[in-house]
């Protein structure tokens, strides 16, 4: 059972008054959003309670910003507390009166000495005035609290937020906003990533992407997971006999120094297995990436057709009118 927000920061107040100021505050790592765009918001929390061990993140979702969805984080539990909104949105053509209005993440472990980041996406209604949205956030420790909630210049313990931005964005551009060109990790840069659509009930989809190790060291890519399927695993298409099948690679996909491989529609994939719903176009399905060497990196895959080769490039056709 998840207690209420406002017991909980009452219990919070009285613990931060006692305990030593923060050195850095919790912050998002994208600190500006388009009104009628999506957002994902990276929550980053830079300490524990005091030197205690973080073991709970709780953040509030405030009314305006809708179609919530967390990711899921190993070793975390994710809960969330839904409810009705006070206003209808619109999504994709469907009307949207109810949601997420609270995310836990719990029986987590982060050491005070560690830093780590929790995600979760939506989309900003156009309705809500342009300037700053605070989205609370409590984290739990053992014996304390740190309470993330003061709102407005000079708060004490500032809520996360994120400066709304009035025009420029519409329902495409927010596809390329989410979709960047280009992802570095370390050595790495990450192009053309995409998914394609699915059909209802398929049990699997598929993830592409062209990997360039700039580096001097060989590197692996050695997981993959995405909230929208139970499992993600790295596949390669072989002849098997005179049939071309595709089957894992257990030990991971090769990304030799210098080189540039290329995961396609009938080459080397990413694969989806167990889909939570069927995938449609322009669906922003976000996809962690492990390496063997530069570490985990999440990107968002557009949604192309169901028969696309490459990313739906003509979502930035529509910029701009
Ligand atoms: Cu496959």
């Amino acid at each position: 059972m998840i207690r209420s927000f406002a017991r909980a920061t009452l219990a919070a107040a009285t613990f931060t008054a006692l305990a030593a100021p923060a050195f850095a505050h919790a912050t998002l790592e994208v600190q500006e959003a388009g009104l009628g765009a999506s957002y994902k918001a990276v929550l980053r929390i830079p300490h524990g309670c005091g030197t205690e061990a973080t073991h709970t993140i709780r953040v509030q979702i405030p009314e305006g910003f809708y179609n919530v969805k967390p990711m899921p984080k190993a070793g975390w539990k994710l809960e969330t507390v839904t409810g009705p909104h006070e206003n209808t949105y619109v999504n994709h053509g469907t009307e949207v009166s109810e949601g997420v209005k609270e995310i836990t993440w719990s029986e987590g472990n982060l050491p005070n000495e560690w830093y780590d980041e929790f995600v979760f996406r939506g989309t900003f209604a156009d309705t809500l005035e342009p300037g700053t949205f605070y989205f609370p956030a409590i984290q739990e420790c053992a014996n304390g609290e740190e309470a993330w909630i003061g709102m407005g210049e000079g708060a004490d313990m500032p809520a996360p937020s994120v400066t709304l931005i009035a025009g420029g964005m519409d329902e495409h551009a927010h596809h390329d906003a989410a979709a960047p060109a280009e992802t570095v990790i370390g050595d790495l840069t990450i192009t053309g990533a995409f998914t394609r659509a699915t059909l209802p009930n398929a049990p699997v989809a598929g993830g592409f992407l062209t990997i360039t190790n700039n580096g001097g060291q060989a590197e692996t890519l050695i997981g993959v997971t995405t909230p929208v399927a139970k499992e993600g695993q790295i596949h390669e298409m072989a002849m098997e006999g005179d049939v071309m099948k595709m089957r894992q690679l257990p030990e991971g996909l090769a990304i030799p120094a210098g080189e540039t491989v290329v995961l396609e529609p009938g080459g080397y994939h990413l694969m989806f297995m167990g889909l939570n719903s069927a995938i449609a176009e322009g669906d922003v399905v976000p996809v962690t990436l492990t390496f063997e060497k530069a570490g985990t990196i999440t990107l968002d895959l557009i949604a192309a057709g169901t028969a696309a080769d490459a990313p739906a490039e003509d979502h930035s056709g529509h910029m701009g009118h």
